[in-house]
Protein backbone atom coordinates (compact mmCIF):
# COMPACT_ATOMS: atom_id res chain seq x y z
CA UNK A 1 0.00 0.00 0.00
CA UNK A 2 2.98 2.41 0.75
CA UNK A 3 3.63 1.90 -2.99
CA UNK A 4 0.45 3.68 -4.14
CA UNK A 5 1.15 6.62 -1.75
CA UNK A 6 4.67 6.93 -3.68
CA UNK A 7 3.40 6.76 -6.97
CA UNK A 8 0.35 9.32 -5.81
CA UNK A 9 2.98 11.65 -4.58
CA UNK A 10 5.65 11.46 -7.20
CA UNK A 11 3.30 11.83 -10.32
CA UNK A 12 1.16 14.60 -8.71
CA UNK A 13 4.95 16.44 -8.33
CA UNK A 14 5.67 15.53 -11.59
CA UNK A 15 2.23 16.92 -13.21
CA UNK A 16 2.43 20.07 -11.47
CA UNK A 17 5.62 20.93 -13.93
CA UNK A 18 4.70 18.87 -17.11
CA UNK A 19 4.71 20.33 -20.22
CA UNK A 20 2.31 16.77 -21.36
CA UNK A 21 1.21 15.61 -18.23
CA UNK A 22 -1.20 13.44 -19.95
CA UNK A 23 1.88 11.73 -21.11
CA UNK A 24 2.76 10.12 -17.26
CA UNK A 25 -0.58 8.32 -17.05
CA UNK A 26 1.46 5.83 -19.29
CA UNK A 27 4.16 5.89 -16.55
CA UNK A 28 5.39 1.78 -15.89
CA UNK A 29 5.08 2.79 -12.27
CA UNK A 30 1.06 2.89 -12.68
CA UNK A 31 0.86 -0.21 -15.16
CA UNK A 32 2.96 -1.77 -12.00
CA UNK A 33 0.25 -0.54 -9.52
CA UNK A 34 -2.74 -2.07 -11.55
CA UNK A 35 -0.86 -5.40 -12.54
CA UNK A 36 -0.70 -5.76 -8.62
CA UNK A 37 -4.50 -6.68 -8.55
CA UNK A 38 -4.17 -10.10 -10.28
CA UNK A 39 -1.93 -11.29 -7.56
CA UNK A 40 -4.16 -10.48 -4.64
CA UNK A 41 -6.88 -12.94 -3.12
CA UNK A 42 -10.14 -12.08 -4.26
CA UNK A 43 -11.23 -10.36 -0.81
CA UNK A 44 -8.45 -7.93 -1.18
CA UNK A 45 -8.84 -7.20 -4.61
CA UNK A 46 -12.04 -4.57 -4.10
CA UNK A 47 -10.16 -2.62 -1.14
CA UNK A 48 -7.21 -2.42 -3.05
CA UNK A 49 -9.49 -1.48 -6.81
CA UNK A 50 -10.82 1.20 -4.35
CA UNK A 51 -7.87 3.28 -4.06
CA UNK A 52 -6.51 2.51 -7.58
CA UNK A 53 -9.64 4.21 -8.87
CA UNK A 54 -8.95 6.99 -6.45
CA UNK A 55 -5.73 7.54 -7.14
CA UNK A 56 -7.03 7.78 -10.90
CA UNK A 57 -9.31 10.12 -10.56
CA UNK A 58 -6.61 12.36 -8.23
CA UNK A 59 -4.44 12.21 -11.47
CA UNK A 60 -6.89 12.54 -13.90
CA UNK A 61 -7.99 16.28 -12.14
CA UNK A 62 -4.39 17.35 -11.70
CA UNK A 63 -3.83 16.48 -15.04
CA UNK A 64 -6.90 18.70 -16.51
CA UNK A 65 -5.51 21.34 -13.65
CA UNK A 66 -2.50 21.53 -15.88
CA UNK A 67 -3.34 21.91 -19.23
CA UNK A 68 -5.61 24.75 -18.16
CA UNK A 69 -2.65 26.40 -16.56
CA UNK A 70 -0.42 25.93 -19.75
CA UNK A 71 -3.07 27.34 -22.07
CA UNK A 72 -3.20 30.33 -20.12
CA UNK A 73 0.90 30.41 -19.98
CA UNK A 74 0.84 30.22 -23.41
CA UNK A 75 -1.54 33.26 -24.36
CA UNK A 76 -0.59 35.36 -21.02
CA UNK A 77 3.10 35.13 -20.57
CA UNK A 78 5.66 36.03 -22.49
CA UNK A 79 9.32 36.66 -21.64
CA UNK A 80 10.32 39.88 -23.45
CA UNK A 81 13.88 39.31 -22.09
CA UNK A 82 13.94 35.41 -23.52
CA UNK A 83 16.27 35.03 -26.53
CA UNK A 84 13.89 34.38 -29.68
CA UNK A 85 13.56 30.85 -30.34
CA UNK A 86 14.72 30.49 -33.72
CA UNK A 87 13.44 26.78 -33.68
CA UNK A 88 9.98 27.57 -31.44
CA UNK A 89 6.90 27.64 -33.77
CA UNK A 90 6.51 30.89 -35.86
CA UNK A 91 3.89 33.43 -34.28
CA UNK A 92 1.28 34.57 -36.73
CA UNK A 93 2.80 38.46 -37.07
CA UNK A 94 4.58 40.45 -39.88
CA UNK A 95 7.07 38.29 -42.12
CA UNK A 96 10.16 39.39 -40.18
CA UNK A 97 8.47 37.67 -36.94
CA UNK A 98 9.70 41.19 -35.42
CA UNK A 99 7.33 43.70 -36.56
CA UNK A 100 8.27 45.80 -40.02
CA UNK A 101 7.89 49.50 -41.18
CA UNK A 102 4.72 50.66 -42.65
CA UNK A 103 4.16 50.69 -46.27
CA UNK A 104 3.76 54.05 -45.94
CA UNK A 105 6.85 54.69 -44.26
CA UNK A 106 8.79 52.84 -47.10
CA UNK A 107 7.25 53.87 -50.13
CA UNK A 108 7.71 57.27 -48.37
CA UNK A 109 11.70 56.39 -48.30
CA UNK A 110 11.13 55.37 -51.65
CA UNK A 111 9.72 58.94 -52.77
CA UNK A 112 12.14 60.79 -50.52
CA UNK A 113 15.04 59.08 -52.14
CA UNK A 114 14.08 59.13 -55.47
CA UNK A 115 13.89 63.31 -54.98
CA UNK A 116 17.31 63.33 -52.82
CA UNK A 117 19.40 61.29 -55.58
CA UNK A 118 17.90 64.13 -58.03
CA UNK A 119 19.69 66.49 -55.71
CA UNK A 120 16.88 67.88 -53.41
CA UNK A 121 16.96 68.39 -49.28
CA UNK A 122 14.34 66.25 -47.68
CA UNK A 123 12.80 67.72 -44.10
CA UNK A 124 9.90 66.41 -42.57
CA UNK A 125 7.18 68.48 -42.29
CA UNK A 126 5.70 70.22 -38.35
CA UNK A 127 2.37 68.37 -36.91
CA UNK A 128 1.50 71.92 -35.15
CA UNK A 129 1.12 75.32 -36.84
CA UNK A 130 -0.13 78.49 -36.92
CA UNK A 131 -2.42 80.83 -38.55
CA UNK A 132 0.74 82.47 -40.52
CA UNK A 133 2.16 79.38 -41.83
CA UNK A 134 -1.36 77.38 -42.86
CA UNK A 135 -2.17 80.84 -44.67
CA UNK A 136 -0.72 84.46 -44.76
CA UNK A 137 2.25 84.07 -45.52
CA UNK A 138 0.88 81.39 -49.25
CA UNK A 139 -0.48 84.15 -49.89
CA UNK A 140 -4.37 83.44 -48.67
CA UNK A 141 -5.82 86.93 -48.12
CA UNK A 142 -7.13 87.43 -44.89
CA UNK A 143 -10.85 86.11 -44.60
CA UNK A 144 -10.57 85.01 -48.12
CA UNK A 145 -13.03 82.24 -49.14
CA UNK A 146 -9.94 80.09 -50.37
CA UNK A 147 -8.96 79.51 -46.50
CA UNK A 148 -12.40 77.41 -46.30
CA UNK A 149 -11.23 75.09 -48.81
CA UNK A 150 -8.93 73.28 -46.32
CA UNK A 151 -11.11 72.11 -44.18
CA UNK A 152 -8.30 73.02 -41.51
CA UNK A 153 -8.58 71.57 -37.45
CA UNK A 154 -7.65 74.09 -34.66
CA UNK A 155 -6.60 73.88 -31.22
CA UNK A 156 -8.64 75.92 -28.76
CA UNK A 157 -5.15 77.98 -28.73
CA UNK A 158 -5.53 78.26 -32.37
CA UNK A 159 -2.76 76.23 -33.44
CA UNK A 160 -3.24 74.36 -36.77
CA UNK A 161 -2.34 70.63 -37.63
CA UNK A 162 -1.47 71.50 -40.60
CA UNK A 163 -3.67 70.76 -43.64
CA UNK A 164 -0.97 70.82 -46.30
CA UNK A 165 2.60 70.63 -46.34
CA UNK A 166 2.44 74.03 -48.33
CA UNK A 167 3.10 75.49 -44.27
CA UNK A 168 6.42 74.61 -44.83
CA UNK A 169 7.24 76.59 -47.74
CA UNK A 170 7.89 79.93 -46.29
CA UNK A 171 10.44 78.33 -43.64
CA UNK A 172 12.58 76.56 -46.28
CA UNK A 173 12.67 79.83 -48.50
CA UNK A 174 13.81 82.31 -45.62
CA UNK A 175 16.36 79.08 -44.90
CA UNK A 176 17.38 79.25 -48.46
CA UNK A 177 17.87 82.57 -49.02
CA UNK A 178 21.86 83.27 -48.29
CA UNK A 179 21.92 80.01 -50.67
CA UNK A 180 20.64 82.02 -53.69
CA UNK A 181 22.24 85.01 -52.62
CA UNK A 182 25.57 82.88 -52.86
CA UNK A 183 24.66 81.99 -56.65
CA UNK A 184 23.14 78.54 -55.58
CA UNK A 185 19.69 77.43 -55.54
CA UNK A 186 16.96 76.31 -53.20
CA UNK A 187 16.28 72.86 -54.17
CA UNK A 188 14.13 70.92 -51.18
CA UNK A 189 11.35 68.58 -50.50
CA UNK A 190 8.82 68.54 -47.04
CA UNK A 191 7.11 65.34 -46.34
CA UNK A 192 4.86 64.36 -43.10
CA UNK A 193 1.35 63.97 -42.15
CA UNK A 194 -1.40 66.51 -42.63
CA UNK A 195 -4.97 66.79 -41.53
CA UNK A 196 -8.00 67.62 -42.98
CA UNK A 197 -11.61 68.12 -41.35
CA UNK A 198 -13.44 66.27 -44.12
CA UNK A 199 -15.90 63.22 -44.62
CA UNK A 200 -13.86 60.24 -45.32
CA UNK A 201 -14.44 57.60 -48.01
CA UNK A 202 -12.76 55.43 -50.50
CA UNK A 203 -10.02 57.90 -51.70
CA UNK A 204 -10.58 60.53 -48.54
CA UNK A 205 -8.59 60.08 -44.96
CA UNK A 206 -8.70 62.76 -42.39
CA UNK A 207 -5.16 62.08 -41.82
CA UNK A 208 -2.95 60.91 -44.78
CA UNK A 209 0.72 61.63 -45.97
CA UNK A 210 1.69 64.45 -48.42
CA UNK A 211 5.17 65.68 -50.25
CA UNK A 212 5.73 68.95 -51.33
CA UNK A 213 8.67 69.90 -53.29
CA UNK A 214 9.91 73.37 -53.65
CA UNK A 215 12.84 74.65 -56.16
CA UNK A 216 14.49 78.39 -56.73
CA UNK A 217 17.23 79.58 -58.52
CA UNK A 218 17.65 82.80 -60.79
CA UNK A 219 16.43 80.80 -63.82
CA UNK A 220 13.85 78.47 -62.62
CA UNK A 221 11.42 77.46 -65.46
CA UNK A 222 7.53 75.69 -65.62
CA UNK A 223 9.36 73.17 -68.49
CA UNK A 224 11.99 72.33 -65.44
CA UNK A 225 9.14 71.54 -63.20
CA UNK A 226 7.59 69.37 -65.43
CA UNK A 227 10.21 67.40 -66.93
CA UNK A 228 11.08 66.65 -62.55
CA UNK A 229 7.69 65.59 -61.98
CA UNK A 230 7.60 63.30 -65.14
CA UNK A 231 11.20 61.79 -63.97
CA UNK A 232 9.80 61.37 -60.61
CA UNK A 233 6.48 59.52 -62.00
CA UNK A 234 8.57 57.52 -64.21
CA UNK A 235 11.15 56.35 -61.58
CA UNK A 236 8.45 55.48 -59.15
CA UNK A 237 6.57 53.58 -61.50
CA UNK A 238 9.32 52.17 -62.88
CA UNK A 239 7.82 52.98 -66.80
CA UNK A 240 7.68 55.61 -68.96
CA UNK A 241 4.27 57.91 -69.45
CA UNK A 242 2.04 60.63 -70.17
CA UNK A 243 1.63 63.41 -68.23
CA UNK A 244 -1.12 66.58 -68.74
CA UNK A 245 -1.60 69.22 -66.57
CA UNK A 246 -4.81 71.47 -66.26
CA UNK A 247 -5.48 75.00 -65.12
CA UNK A 248 -6.27 74.88 -60.93
CA UNK A 249 -6.07 77.46 -58.33
CA UNK A 250 -3.56 77.83 -55.05
CA UNK A 251 -3.00 81.35 -54.20
CA UNK A 252 0.47 81.03 -53.60
CA UNK A 253 1.30 79.75 -57.14
CA UNK A 254 0.81 81.56 -60.48
CA UNK A 255 -0.02 80.07 -63.01
CA UNK A 256 -1.13 77.08 -60.56
CA UNK A 257 -1.59 73.20 -62.70
CA UNK A 258 -2.78 69.86 -61.58
CA UNK A 259 -0.61 67.56 -63.00
CA UNK A 260 -2.39 64.23 -64.38
CA UNK A 261 -0.67 61.33 -65.60
CA UNK A 262 -1.79 58.59 -68.07
CA UNK A 263 -3.06 55.33 -65.93
CA UNK A 264 -0.20 52.78 -66.94
CA UNK A 265 -1.96 49.87 -68.65
CA UNK A 266 0.42 47.13 -66.31
CA UNK A 267 -1.24 48.85 -63.68
CA UNK A 268 -4.81 48.62 -64.84
CA UNK A 269 -5.11 51.52 -66.87
CA UNK A 270 -6.86 52.41 -70.29
CA UNK A 271 -5.90 54.71 -72.44
CA UNK A 272 -6.88 58.24 -72.42
CA UNK A 273 -7.89 57.22 -68.63
CA UNK A 274 -5.90 60.59 -66.65
CA UNK A 275 -4.93 60.44 -62.97
CA UNK A 276 -4.30 63.58 -61.47
CA UNK A 277 -1.59 63.02 -59.06
CA UNK A 278 -0.84 66.49 -57.69
CA UNK A 279 -1.15 70.94 -57.21
CA UNK A 280 1.65 72.65 -58.95
CA UNK A 281 2.83 75.87 -59.96
CA UNK A 282 5.28 78.98 -60.49
CA UNK A 283 5.89 80.25 -56.49
CA UNK A 284 3.79 83.19 -56.25
CA UNK A 285 6.02 86.59 -56.17
CA UNK A 286 4.24 87.46 -52.89
CA UNK A 287 5.42 84.24 -51.60
CA UNK A 288 8.92 84.69 -52.50
CA UNK A 289 8.06 88.40 -51.15
CA UNK A 290 7.13 87.40 -48.11
CA UNK A 291 10.47 85.06 -47.45
CA UNK A 292 12.49 88.22 -47.92
CA UNK A 293 13.30 86.69 -51.66
CA UNK A 294 13.19 89.14 -54.56
CA UNK A 295 10.69 87.83 -56.79
CA UNK A 296 12.51 90.27 -59.88
CA UNK A 297 15.73 88.37 -59.42
CA UNK A 298 14.38 84.62 -58.70
CA UNK A 299 11.99 82.83 -59.01
CA UNK A 300 10.80 79.24 -58.43
CA UNK A 301 8.44 75.71 -58.68
CA UNK A 302 6.25 73.92 -55.98
CA UNK A 303 4.24 71.32 -56.17
CA UNK A 304 2.47 69.21 -53.24
CA UNK A 305 0.91 65.40 -53.31
CA UNK A 306 -0.73 62.60 -51.58
CA UNK A 307 1.48 59.64 -50.48
CA UNK A 308 -1.48 57.45 -50.12
CA UNK A 309 -3.06 57.88 -53.49
CA UNK A 310 0.76 57.29 -54.94
CA UNK A 311 1.02 53.81 -53.25
CA UNK A 312 -2.87 53.07 -53.87
CA UNK A 313 -2.34 53.03 -57.62
CA UNK A 314 1.56 51.19 -57.60
CA UNK A 315 -0.41 48.11 -55.44
CA UNK A 316 -4.05 48.55 -56.74
CA UNK A 317 -5.58 49.35 -53.06
CA UNK A 318 -8.70 50.05 -53.43
CA UNK A 319 -9.49 51.80 -50.48
CA UNK A 320 -7.35 54.62 -48.67
CA UNK A 321 -9.03 53.35 -45.31
CA UNK A 322 -6.84 50.42 -45.79
CA UNK A 323 -3.75 51.98 -44.56
CA UNK A 324 -4.36 53.48 -40.90
CA UNK A 325 -6.95 50.37 -40.14
CA UNK A 326 -4.27 48.48 -38.25
CA UNK A 327 -5.25 45.00 -40.06
CA UNK A 328 -2.52 42.52 -39.99
CA UNK A 329 -4.05 41.03 -43.43
CA UNK A 330 -3.85 44.02 -45.13
CA UNK A 331 -0.57 44.66 -44.07
CA UNK A 332 0.71 41.48 -44.70
CA UNK A 333 0.21 41.78 -48.18
CA UNK A 334 3.35 43.81 -48.82
CA UNK A 335 5.74 41.37 -47.65
CA UNK A 336 4.66 38.24 -49.48
C1 LIG B 1 -2.65 71.10 -51.82
O1 LIG B 1 -2.67 70.57 -50.72
C2 LIG B 1 -1.62 72.08 -52.23
N1 LIG B 1 -0.85 72.47 -51.07
C3 LIG B 1 -0.73 71.47 -53.30
C4 LIG B 1 0.23 72.45 -53.92
C5 LIG B 1 1.52 72.58 -53.41
C6 LIG B 1 -0.16 73.24 -55.00
C7 LIG B 1 2.41 73.49 -53.96
C8 LIG B 1 0.71 74.12 -55.55
C9 LIG B 1 2.00 74.25 -55.06
P1 LIG B 1 -4.72 69.72 -52.69
O2 LIG B 1 -5.68 70.12 -51.64
O3 LIG B 1 -5.23 69.53 -54.06
O4 LIG B 1 -3.52 70.76 -52.82
O5 LIG B 1 -4.04 68.36 -52.24
C10 LIG B 1 -2.90 67.87 -52.90
C11 LIG B 1 -2.92 66.35 -52.95
O6 LIG B 1 -3.11 65.80 -51.64
C12 LIG B 1 -4.08 65.76 -53.77
O7 LIG B 1 -3.74 65.70 -55.12
C13 LIG B 1 -4.18 64.37 -53.17
O8 LIG B 1 -3.17 63.52 -53.68
C14 LIG B 1 -3.87 64.61 -51.71
N2 LIG B 1 -5.08 64.75 -50.91
C15 LIG B 1 -5.86 65.85 -50.73
N3 LIG B 1 -6.86 65.60 -49.87
C16 LIG B 1 -6.74 64.31 -49.51
C17 LIG B 1 -7.47 63.44 -48.61
N4 LIG B 1 -8.51 63.86 -47.91
N5 LIG B 1 -7.04 62.17 -48.47
C18 LIG B 1 -5.96 61.73 -49.15
N6 LIG B 1 -5.23 62.49 -49.99
C19 LIG B 1 -5.61 63.76 -50.17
Amino acid sequence: MQNIDDTRKDLLARIAVSDAPRELLKVPELKQLYDVIKTLAPEERGAYGKQINELKLLLESAITERESSLEDLAVESIDISAPWDVNGRPLNLLPTEQGTQHPLTLELENVINIFTRMGFEAIESRQIDDDDHMFATLNFPANHPARDGYDTFRTEENFIPPAHTSTMQNRILKAGKSKLEAGGQIASISYGRVFRNEDIDATHEHTFYQCEGIFVSSTATLGQMLGTLRSFFETYYGQSLKIKTQPAYFPFVEPGLEFAIEKPAALGGKPGEWLEMLGCGMIHPNVLSMAGIDPQKYRGFAWGGGIERLVMLKYGIEDIRHFESGKLQFLRKFYE
